[in-house]
């Protein structure tokens, strides 16, 4: 190098380095992540996987007297489960360890009530230590699930319990590598077996478990572990309030971190909490957690897939989709396709960021030396980010495409290590020499995905409305998405009429009767169709324009309700739980539990079972929990042939689904024993039965 080229480089280094020392960094504003929070945002998604005694029992929750004799999967492969999640774009893998049955997925030391007394490799099986081998091989991080609720064990609810409780994690947060997350339910105390106590225990969430020093114990023992509870101490993450898979759409990584939390502020956290505690979405890939037979085609669909991944990963939160195992130990191969076509589908929706290409301009940078410019908003790199001057909260970032290009995503991110600063922000669109709005929304956070209709501009633009400090934006993203069409809703009302609709605006549906695969050649819907008796509808949503189709929906309608009648009650509304319209719900309020509802079914049937669906609304009531059930061939005399528990009925209000041995009646009597807010009001979005001929 000529010594003029060394002279002008040492200036020009010389003059960087004094005006970057003139240009401070914006300082941080409220609380900020830790570094575990940080590194554990950025894996954005990672998987649950459910496996335990209620795998082989079709339960939701185990009681805690369940023989560990049942637990014996012949096929068990956690490798299956680590390759499937790494190829589903996943970072890590929670196990359920141990769930509110108790049960052992590791030989423990303190307790007989696990692996080592199953049948499974003879007892020298370890489940946590062959998923923490299959992580290690897939490149992916481990996760505990260890429920507090035990249902099993002898001195739950006494102090003696926590010691135990505190070796379980002891062994399995020394034994089994680096753990990323630990993960602590929040049902805790009820009813249970209790080695044969066979008693209702309650506690204090807040203060039985000694969060406090648990905690200590368990970041001496895994330093970057990141801790979730729903128990009565934040911990570092929070629950979203919801087993739906969405938080809200104002989404503050902030809480105030004391006491109880009441649900809006797990949804959307609180503007100006005093702590970093950022949403983890958790969510299972079909209703329920553990794997049930029933649910094999009720997969969720890459639509509705889509649809979580925008309103988790795209809402600031981190995405925690579970896949129940079955029986034989493995991932069933519809929840796997399902998570695969998700992956293919953010692959190609995110596939070409159109930002990357283009220049960026902003209303104001700080300082004048250019490490916070309008560019390092769509540089690639996370460590860099446009910043303005402190002073200002209200600023805008122009890209500038070059020539009109089509696109209807828009993500930005702030550098959260300053802390989460924007309230409300809009995206504009430069269109035929005008800026039109496309898009608006709230906070930002991690990460922020808006959706809206295709457009051709020129110009992107994002203007920040408010902010509480200074923005700091470390990343900008344009995409254009492909379609992607959700599989139609299949309804049937009582007179048995289907109705199929969808939310996506525009598509045309087609459907079959006779098990068959629907296509844009099979019937077209027009209009209600007509329908009697048991009946199976297969339906797809189509576009003509794209000629793309959604994945296909399928129903099985058992007889059809038209002569049912709700006896034992006058009110008008009882309707709702026979109208086949999960929207709509009816709710006794005039009695006091036991609460029942008799219905006619107007003919003798073989009944071996029914399905209850609970309030589906956001502020649902009366969630029946503890139920009886009945039969009876003239309403007078009574048979019981069903009780239990719908367990976790409340955080995830789905269809339940009870079958027992099949009986002939006219009449069923569902009696309500108990609901999940421990009133008198009994709600029903809907009831159904099943029948054998
Ligand atoms: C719930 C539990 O009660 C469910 O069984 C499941 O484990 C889910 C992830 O958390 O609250």
């Amino acid at each position: 190098m000529s010594i003029k080229i060394s002279c002008i480089l040492a200036f020009v280094l010389l003059a960087t380095s004094f005006s970057n020392a003139q240009t401070k960094a914006p300082a941080p504003f409220g609380p900020v992540p830790t570094e575990n929070q940080l590194r554990w945002q950025e894996m954005e998604y990672y998987a649950f996987v459910h496996f335990s005694l209620n795998t082989y029992t079709d339960q939701s929750w185990g009681f805690g007297n369940e023989d560990v004799k049942l637990f014996n999967p012949e096929k068990a492969d956690c490798r299956q489960w680590a390759r499937i999640c790494k190829e589903a774009g996943m970072k890590g893998i929670i196990i359920t360890a141990k769930h509110h049955c108790g049960f052992c997925l590791w030989p423990s030391k303190y307790t007989e009530y696990s692996v080592k007394n199953a049948p499974w490799k003879n007892g020298q099986g370890d489940m946590v230590r062959e998923m923490a081998d299959a992580c290690k091989e897939y490149g992916l991080k481990l996760g505990i699930y260890l429920s507090p609720w035990d249902r099993n064990h002898p001195d739950y609810g006494k102090p003696e319990y926590i010691t135990y409780f505190r070796n379980q994690l002891t062994e399995l947060l020394t034994n089994y590598g680096e753990i990323f997350e630990v993960w602590f339910d929040g049902a805790n105390g009820g009813d249970g077996y209790y080695d044969g106590a066979n008693e209702t225990r309650k506690i204090d969430r807040t203060t039985y478990y000694d969060w406090k020093n648990t905690y200590a114990m368990i970041r001496k023992l895994q330093p970057n572990i990141v801790i979730w509870n729903d128990g009565g101490d934040r911990g570092d993450l929070r629950w979203v309030g919801t087993e739906d898979g969405y938080v809200g759409e104002t989404n503050w990584s902030l809480l105030n971190n004391t006491g109880e939390v009441p649900w809006e502020m797990l949804h959307y956290g609180v503007e100006d909490g005093n702590a970093w505690v950022p949403a983890e979405v958790n969510t299972s890939i079909r209703p329920e957690w553990f794997y049930h037979p029933s649910e094999d085609d009720k997969v969720k669909s890459v639509p509705k897939l889509m649809e979580t991944y925008y309103n988790s990963i795209g809402h600031n939160g981190t995405l925690l989709l579970n896949f129940p195992i079955m029986p034989n130990g493995l991932i069933h191969e519809k929840d796997e396709k399902a998570a695969l076509g998700m992956a293919k589908a953010v692959k190609e929706s995110f596939a070409v960021n159109l930002a990357e290409k283009a220049k960026a301009e902003a209303s104001n940078v700080r300082g004048k030396a250019g490490e916070y410019n309008a560019s390092k908003a769509i540089d690639g790199n996370k460590e860099s980010y446009w910043a303005t001057d402190d002073n200002v909260t209200n600023a805008s970032l122009t890209i500038d495409l070059g020539k009109p290009t089509l696109f209807n995503r828009f993500m930005a991110q702030e550098y959260i290590r300053l802390g989460q600063r924007v309230k409300a922000f809009t995206v504009e669109a430069f269109v035929d020499g005008n800026w039109k709005e496309i898009a608006k929304a709230t906070t930002i956070g991690y990460k922020r995905i808006l959706r809206f209709p295709s457009i051709y501009a020129s110009k992107v633009r994002i203007h920040i409305t408010d902010s509480k400090s200074c923005p700091v934006i470390s990343n900008l993203g344009i995409y254009n998405a492909p379609l992607i069409l959700d599989a139609p809703a299949i309804l049937r009302n009582q007179t048995g009429e289907i109705v199929i609709n969808s939310d996506d605006i525009g598509p045309h549906f087609y459907y079959t009767l006779d098990g068959s695969e629907p296509t844009s050649k099979s019937t077209k819907f027009t209009g209600p169709v007509k329908t009697e008796g048991k009946i199976e509808v297969k339906a797809i949503a189509y576009d003509p324009a794209s000629g793309k189709s959604s994945p296909v929906s399928l129903e099985k309608f058992d007889i059809s309700r038209k002569n049912w009648k709700v006896v034992n009650n006058t009110d008008d509304n009882a309707k709702y739980v026979l109208d086949g319209n999960p929207a709509t719900v009816w709710h006794q309020r005039d009695k006091k539990m036991p609460v029942d509802l008799i219905i006619d079914l107007g003919n003798l049937y073989n009944l071996s079972g029914f399905n209850y669906l609970p309030d589906q609304n956001r502020w649902s009531s009366g969630i029946i929990t503890n139920f009886e059930f009945y039969i009876s061939n003239d309403n007078a005399e009574w048979k019981q042939v069903d009780q239990g528990e719908f367990s976790n009925i409340k955080n995830n209000p789905v269809l339940q689904t009870r079958n027992f041995s099949t009986v002939k009646a006219r009449y069923i009597k569902l009696r309500a024993l108990k609901n999940t807010s421990g009133d008198d009001v009994a709600g029903y979005a809907g009831i159904d039965v099943i029948t054998t001929n």
